[in-house]
C-alpha cells in the first residue's frame, strides 16, 4: 500500500485550496494541500514513513485516514508507507503498553495519566509518538495529529495529553422514520431504512469519521417524539447494521423509547411503570436489542411533554417512568438519558418553571444509571436564555446538557451564527451552588457534585444536503459541540480558529476576518431577533421568522403574547416574586442582580422584568428607543458581516464563497424583516415614533401579519 514520491510531487503544491471546486462535503476533514514547498517539506517527514502497531479494524481506519489525508495534502502525490516496527519512522501510532520499555521509562508516571479514550502526542527524540491506552484512543490522537498539521503547528515540541471531561458525547438525531427530520434544515434524514440494513452508504461512514475526529461517541438515530416501530425486529435489524459500522469510530447507537410501546406493539392493556408485565416488556425487548446490538447504548426519553406519553399517564413520577428503563439496561452496562424537558399542556404555571418544579423533588431518587438530559435554557432552544436552573440544583443526581446544534430558533441553517458564542454563555454561568466558581460546566462535567455519569447532547443539525448542514458555516456548529462535548471550557476563540483553519484556508486575513464575523454573529443575532430578553416571539408551529403578534389556539405557552404580554403600558415577563417568581429557583446571588430591573443586564431584562417602555435604562434610552436601536443594530451588523465576507472572495475556492454570500442575501433580508415586523407590532403598545437612525419599515405591518410561506422545513 505504498506509492514512492516522485521528483514531481514537488511543482504541486500550487494547486492549492483555491484553485479547486469544493462543496464543503470534506466538513474541516479538507486536507487541503499545503500552500508552499517549505511547509510541505516540513510535514512530509512525519507523514512518509508512519508506524502502526497492532491489528485492528479501528488501527485500519487510522490508516486509511492518513492515506486521505496525505492525499489532500500532497495532491496525491506522496503516499506514506507504513510499518509495523517502529525503528526508522518518524511518527509512531502504538498503544502505551505496546512502548519499548526505555521509553515508557523515559515517559514516566504521565503515561499513566492517559484514560480510556485519551491519547498523548508527545515529540520525542525527534518522532513524533501518539499513543493511548485503546485503539479508539489512538484514532482520537491521529486526528489530533491531524489537525495539528491542517492548522499548521509546529511538531518538534508537542506535548498534547488529552482526556476527555465528559463520557457520554451524543448526537441526537430528530430523524423520522419517514425520512423527514423534525426541525431539521438541511435536506432528508442520512439514514436510508428503506436501503438498510444491506446497503451500507459512505456517507454513514463519513458521518462516523466526522464524529470520531471530534470526539463524539454516540448518536441517537431517532426522533424523541418516537414511533414505537424502531423497536421492532424490522428497524432493529437496521439499527444493528449501523451499529456495526460505527463501532471502529467509537461511537454507540442509543434509541429512543417510546413510553407506551408495549400497548402499540404488544396490546398491553397499560403502559404503568410499576406495573409488573410492563417491567417484564421492557426487558425482554431490552435483551432482543441487546442481542442485536451488544454494545447498544441505551434509550433516550421524551415523556410527558407535547403529546408524548409518560409516566404522568398513570400517575406515576418521572423517576419511576427513568427507573422502569434503567432496570432493563442495567444488566447490559446501558444507560437512560430521561429528558427534563416536561411541561403541562394545562399551563398551570409559568412554563420555565415547571421542569425546576417537577424534577427537583426528585434529586437522588433516580438510579444510577439515568441521566437527565436538561436543555441549556428553561424555555426551549432560544436565541438568549439564562442556564436552566436545575443546573446546580440536583447534586444527588448526574445531568446532562442538551444543546441544540440545529438552528429551529436561530435562523434555520440560513443565518451565519456560531453557536459555540453561545454555549459558552450557558456553560460559563456561574449556578452559585457550591460557591462562586460553580460553572455549567462544572456541572456537566461531573466534577462540582462528583457525578459518576456525565453526558452531552447536541440535536444534530445533519441531513442529505451535499454540505451536510444546509449553510456551510453550520459545520462549524457541529465542529465546535464536539469540541465542547469533549472539553466544556474549551477556548471557543480557538475552536473557530481551528474550524476555519481546517475547512477553508490557514490564510492569516482570511482566518482573522471570519473569526471575526463568528464571534460577533450571536450577538448581531440577538440583537435583530430578540434584543433585551424577548423570547418566543417567532411565527408558530414552523418556527421561521418573526411573530410577536401569534396568540389563541390550543395552548397559551405555545403563543408569543403569553411571553411578551405587551399592553401600551409596558412589556415583558415578570419572574420576580410579584410574578411567577421562577427568579427564585436560581441562587441567592441571582437574585440580587436578576431580580433588580435596575442591575439586571439589560440581555436579560424582559426574560425576568414587565418594564414600562418609557422606563429609563442604564445606557440612557428608554426602553423603546433602546429596543428599536438594538433592531437596528443587529440588521447593521448582519450587513457588516455580509461586508466583510465579500473581501474574502479569492481567498478560498469559489463555490463555497458563493454558497456563503448568498446566503448572507438570506440572512440580511430576514433580519430586517425581524426588525420591520416586530418593531410595527410593539409600536402599536409602546405609541411612540421610531428614534434617529432607525430605518423605516419597508411594509405597513399588515403585511407582515399575512405573510404566509408554505412548506417551511423541519416539521
Ligand atoms: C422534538 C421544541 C421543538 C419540537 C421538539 C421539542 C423537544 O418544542 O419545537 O420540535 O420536539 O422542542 O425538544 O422535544
Amino acid at each position: 500500500m505504498s506509492i514512492k514520491k516522485s521528483g514531481a510531487t514537488i511543482v504541486f503544491f500550487i494547486l492549492i485550496s483555491v484553485g479547486y471546486a469544493n462543496d464543503g462535503y470534506k466538513l474541516w476533514l479538507q486536507y487541503l494541500p499545503f500552500e508552499n514547498k517549505a511547509v510541505s517539506d516540513y510535514y512530509r517527514d512525519y507523514l512518509e514513513n508512519i508506524s502502526i502497531s497492532g491489528e485492528s479494524p479501528t488501527l485500519d481506519i487510522i490508516q486509511k485516514e492518513l492515506i486521505i489525508a496525505s492525499e489532500g495534502f500532497f495532491d496525491q502525490q506522496v503516499l506514506p508507507e507504513f510499518s509495523k516496527t517502529t525503528d526508522s519512522n518518524l511518527t509512531w501510532i502504538i498503544r502505551s503498553e505496546d512502548l519499548p520499555e526505555e521509553i515508557k521509562g523515559k515517559l514516566g508516571t504521565k503515561l499513566s495519566e492517559v484514560k480510556e479514550e485519551g491519547y498523548w502526542l508527545k515529540s520525542y527524540q525527534g518522532k513524533i509518538i501518539i499513543t493511548a491506552k485503546t485503539d479508539i484512543g489512538l484514532l482520537y490522537g491521529t486526528f489530533a495529529f491531524l489537525k495539528a498539521i491542517q492548522t499548521r503547528e509546529k511538531l518538534e515540541n508537542l506535548d498534547r495529553l488529552e482526556n476527555p471531561k465528559i463520557q457520554k458525547r451524543l448526537l441526537n438525531h430528530w430523524d423520522n422514520l419517514n425520512r423527514t427530520v423534525e426541525r431539521g434544515y438541511a435536506g432528508f434524514s442520512i439514514w436510508n431504512w428503506h436501503r438498510l440494513p444491506n446497503h451500507i452508504d459512505q456517507q454513514y461512514i463519513d458521518y462516523a469519521r466526522a464524529n470520531a475526529s471530534i470526539g463524539i461517541n454516540g448518536t441517537s438515530i431517532f426522533n424523541v417524539n418516537s414511533n414505537a416501530l424502531i423497536l421492532t425486529p424490522e428497524y432493529l435489524a437496521k439499527a444493528k447494521a449501523l451499529a456495526d459500522a460505527f463501532r471502529p469510530y467509537g461511537i454507540k447507537i442509543y434509541l429512543t423509547a417510546r413510553f407506551n410501546a408495549p400497548m402499540i406493539l404488544d396490546s398491553l392493556p397499560t403502559a404503568d411503570p410499576l406495573d409488573p408485565d410492563v417491567q417484564i416488556w421492557w426487558k425482554k425487548k431490552t435483551e432482543e436489542i441487546y442481542s442485536y446490538i451488544p454494545d447498544f447504548g441505551g434509550f433516550l426519553v421524551k415523556a410527558d411533554s407535547e403529546g408524548q406519553p409518560g409516566p404522568h399517564n398513570y400517575g406515576r413520577t418521572q423517576a419511576d417512568g427513568a427507573n422502569m428503563l434503567a432496570d432493563a439496561v442495567k444488566p447490559f452496562g446501558g444507560i437512560v438519558m430521561w429528558r427534563a424537558f416536561v411541561y403541562n399542556e394545562k399551563t398551570p404555571t409559568d412554563r420555565i418553571r415547571q421542569a425546576y418544579d417537577e424534577f427537583k423533588p426528585l434529586d437522588g431518587k433516580f438510579r444510577d444509571n439515568v441521566i437527565v438530559q436538561v436543555k441549556n435554557g428553561p424555555l426551549d432552544f432560544q436565541p438568549r436564555e439564562p442556564f436552566h436552573p436545575l443546573f446546580g440544583a440536583m447534586p444527588k443526581t448526574p445531568l446532562m446538557m442538551e444543546f441544540q446544534i440545529t438552528k429551529e430558533y436561530l435562523g434555520q441553517e440560513t443565518h451565519w451564527v456560531n453557536l459555540a458564542t453561545m454555549w459558552r454563555e450557558i456553560l460559563q454561568s456561574d449556578t452559585y451552588a457550591k460557591g462562586k466558581g460553580s460553572t455549567v460546566s462544572k456541572v456537566i462535567d461531573g466534577s462540582l457534585h462528583g457525578y459518576k455519569l456525565t453526558g452531552i447532547a447536541g440535536v444534530a443539525n445533519i441531513g442529505t444536503d451535499r454540505n451536510w448542514t444546509g449553510h456551510q458555516t453550520a459545520q462549524a456548529d457541529w465542529y465546535a459541540f464536539g469540541k465542547l462535548a469533549w472539553n466544556p471550557d474549551s477556548n471557543i476563540d480557538e475552536i473557530a480558529e481551528n474550524w476555519l483553519k481546517m475547512t477553508f484556508s490557514n490564510d492569516v486575513d482570511f482566518v482573522a476576518t471570519s473569526k471575526e464575523i463568528m464571534l460577533q454573529s450571536h450577538e448581531i443575532l440577538v440583537n435583530y431577533m430578540t434584543p433585551l430578553g424577548l423570547h418566543h416571539i417567532m411565527a408558530r408551529s414552523h418556527h421561521w421568522g418573526p411573530g410577536p403578534w401569534v396568540t389563541g389556539g390550543g395552548r397559551e405557552d405555545w403563543t408569543a403574547t403569553y411571553y411578551h404580554k405587551a399592553s401600551e403600558e409596558e412589556i415583558g415577563f415578570d419572574r420576580t416574586e410579584k410574578g411567577s417568581n421562577a427568579l427564585a429557583q436560581y441562587a441567592p446571588e441571582w437574585k440580587k442582580t436578576w431580580g433588580d430591573a435596575d442591575k439586571i443586564p439589560l440581555e436579560y431584562l424582559l426574560w425576568f422584568h414587565r418594564v414600562s417602555w418609557d422606563k429609563k435604562l442604564s445606557t440612557g434610552n428608554n426602553l423603546w428607543t433602546e429596543m428599536a436601536l438594538r433592531y437596528q443594530k443587529g440588521v447593521e451588523g448582519a450587513r457588516w458581516m455580509q461586508s466583510q465576507w465579500a473581501k474574502m472572495e479569492g481567498k478560498i475556492d469559489q463555490e463555497r464563497y458563493e454558497h456563503i454570500s448568498s446566503f448572507f442575501k438570506i440572512q440580511v433580508s430576514e433580519a430586517e424583516w425581524w426588525r420591520d415586523s416586530c418593531l410595527l407590532y410593539f409600536q402599536q403598545f409602546s405609541k411612540m415614533p421610531l428614534p434617529p437612525g432607525v430605518e423605516k419599515p419597508k411594509h405597513v405591518l399588515k403585511y407582515y401579519l399575512n405573510f404566509k410561506r408554505n412548506f417551511v422545513p423541519g416539521i
